[in-house]
Parts: structure tokens; C-alpha cells; sequence
């Protein structure tokens, strides 16, 4: 779900490192399901299915999610996540996965307050203690936004 919210070049809210808003989050569906008051099934292997963040979150931490691919007998899924001042990214997503934003751009640190001032020390680990996950590919923001070729 798009996006980190993004305002003039800042991402203060943060809203992809939390756990309990859907914004800058990928979500893992069951729409040939429904639970009760939803129009779709959360897969019970979600990775907060059971709690401690809303149920639909799969990989979290993403700028604004775009392009999927998974190649033909490939296990990965990779998908491609449009930056804000200097990288875009293709990431090989895993459930449960922290891929950095709002603290991370790439492979550099980021200032959610300032991007133009980006911290000496980059975090380790996501608000939740969990690795942050370094992008397959980052490329140079600039191009109009991270593309898979499929
Ligand atoms: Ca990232």
C-alpha cells in the first residue's frame, strides 16, 4: 500500500516503520476468501496473522511500492520500490521483511526530517528490532521510478 507518505522531500511520520497503519506496506490478501466484515481472508501465515501488527502486512518498510515480478521458476519475488532523494530500489521480498524506509534509502542512511541531511549513522534494525533487508538492486532516483523488466 503506497506510500510512506512523502511531503516536500520529508517522511516524518514514519508510518512505514509502524506496524498498525497499512501505508508503506505490501499486503497479502485471500480475496477468493472473506473473514467476517472484510471482502478479502488474511492467509493465516501473515506474519502478524496472530498479532502485534495489522493482520494484512506482509514486507514492510517500502517508500512506494510498485512493480511485481517473479520470474518463470524463480522463488523470488522481486518488486521494485521508487525512492525519494537518492536511490530507487528492486527488492527480493520475504514475509515479514523490514526493507528500510523511512530510516534507509538504498544503501544510506536517510533523515525522515531532512533529506538533504542524512544522519553519519545509519540504524541497523527497523522500530521493531527487526534487520533492516538492503535492496538487490538500488538504482539513482531520477529515472521516474524503480522498473522491473519483465
Ligand atoms: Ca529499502
Amino acid at each position: 500500500m503506497k506510500n510512506g507518505k512523502i511531503v516536500n522531500g520529508k517522511a516524518p511520520e514514519g508510518n512505514a516503520q509502524h506496524k498498525n497503519t497499512l501505508m508503506g506496506k505490501v499486503l497479502r490478501l485471500d480475496v477468493n476468501n472473506r473473514d467476517a466484515g472484510k471482502q478479502y481472508a488474511v492467509p493465516k501465515d501473515n506474519p502478524f496473522a496472530k498479532g502485534g501488527g495489522s493482520p494484512e502486512i506482509s514486507p514492510m518498510a517500502c517508500a512506494i511500492p510498485g512493480d511485481f515480478l517473479r520470474p518463470r521458476r524463480a522463488r523470488e519475488l522481486f518488486l521494485a520500490d521508487v525512492g525519494q532523494d537518492s536511490w530507487e530500489e528492486v527488492d527480493i521480498i520475504t514475509k515479514g521483511g523490514n526493507y528500510g524506509w523511512n530510516i534507509r534509502e538504498g544503501f544510506d542512511c536517510f533523515n525522515p526530517k531532512d533529506a538533504r541531511k542524512p544522519p553519519e549513522q545509519c540504524p541497523k534494525v527497523g522500530a521493531g528490532g527487526e534487520p533492516l533487508i538492503d535492496p538487490s538492486s538500488p538504482t539513482r532516483t531520477g529515472a521516474g521510478g524503480a522498473r522491473i523488466r519483465k
